[in-house]
């Protein structure tokens, strides 16, 4: 067989759909909302690599620490013979998990984007020639189907991506996590912790500008996909911290009274000066609350790592 397997499940045409959908659901509710999901095209995937690199953008160099530190515990407390990421991306974020499994039989890479699983599966192959490695382009939110790999298995969900659902959605993907784990697998979540609220606002409104751009670049994925007339500079960056929710808030402020037309919808949206359209929450994290969500979902955490008051991760077992 060969070492490196891709597998297709998220037809391609869906993700047009899904787009439609998402845009023609929420600029014609209020308040407006568009899914975070949309920020990740080419452009928007560079800019989230830069966000990593920023001074003001903690989560990522916080959980690489935790991950360099703990991650021969993991191996060991696991002893995983698949290691499963939802999210991985560039597999950047598993460095320190794979290097730290010098005998796992299987990688499985899951991710919407078929560049970044391609790119970083073919690096994989020449790095660890006795790995098999059978990649997913799938989006996990909607479903997830796991191909036949040898256990124990450890699935990592890491970036706190999870905080990018609210408490209803991360309900159900928990519990479709659960329902795919056997005994003596384990889960590895990546958690951003509450902290202060300047340090938490800095990270997601950075003195560069990157994350505006950022911010303000799904209304261009949305202007090419749709034939919209998003103009950028129409829109302010806002990043707010919701003390009730215990989450930031990614907001694009309409500065004037404006219209913008959805040609490929038939839609003209109206925007009042001042109104927000939300992009993303990202929820943080407090370990009692980590541990109820994953209680109710049927996961026990076993163990809790944490970076100081910055970061955790946990692992939590069916
Ligand atoms: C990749 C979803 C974890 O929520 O912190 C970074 C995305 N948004 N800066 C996050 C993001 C604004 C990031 N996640």
């Amino acid at each position: 067989m060969s070492p490196f397997l891709i597998t297709r499940t998220l037809p391609e045409e869906a993700a047009d759909a899904a787009l439609r959908a998402d845009v023609l659901r929420g600029l014609t509710r209020t308040p407006k909302t568009l899914p975070p999901k949309w920020f990740y095209d080419a452009h928007g995937s560079e800019l989230f690599e830069k966000i990593t690199e920023l001074p003001e953008y903690y989560p990522a160099r916080a959980e690489r620490e935790l991950l360099m530190a703990s991650s021969a515990d993991i191996a060991e407390v696991t002893g995983a013979r698949t290691l499963i990421e939802l999210g991985s991306g560039s597999s950047e974020k598993t460095r320190y998990l794979l290097d730290a499994m010098p005998d796992l039989d299987t990688y499985v890479p899951v991710d919407v984007s078929e560049s970044a699983l391609t790119e970083a599966g073919h690096r994989l192959v020449a790095q660890r020639p006795g790995l098999n490695i059978h990649a997913l382009i799938t989006d996990f939110t909607t479903g997830l189907a796991l191909p036949g790999t040898p256990g124990p298995r450890l699935l990592a969900f890491l970036g706190s991506t999870i905080g990018n659902l609210v408490p209803a959605e991360r309900a159900r993907l928990l519990s479709s996590i659960r329902s795919l784990l056997s005994p003596g697998d384990a889960l590895l979540l990546g958690a951003d912790l509450v902290k202060d609220e300047q340090v938490l606002v800095a990270a997601y409104s950075d003195a560069a500008g990157v994350t505006a751009a950022f911010n303000k670049n799904v209304l261009s994925v949305v202007n090419r996909a749709l034939g919209a007339d998003f103009d950028l500079d129409a829109f302010e960056h806002v990043a707010r911290w919701d003390a009730t929710n215990e989450w930031i808030e990614m907001r694009l402020r309409s500065r004037t009274d404006q219209t913008v037309k959805i040609p490929a919808l038939d839609l003209a949206i109206d925007f009042a000066a001042g109104e927000d359209l939300r992009t993303e929450v990202s929820a943080k994290f407090r370990e009692q609350g980590v541990r109820h969500e994953l209680a109710h979902s049927g996961l026990e955490l076993t163990r809790w790592w944490t970076s100081g008051p910055l970061y955790g991760l946990a692992l939590a077992r069916p």
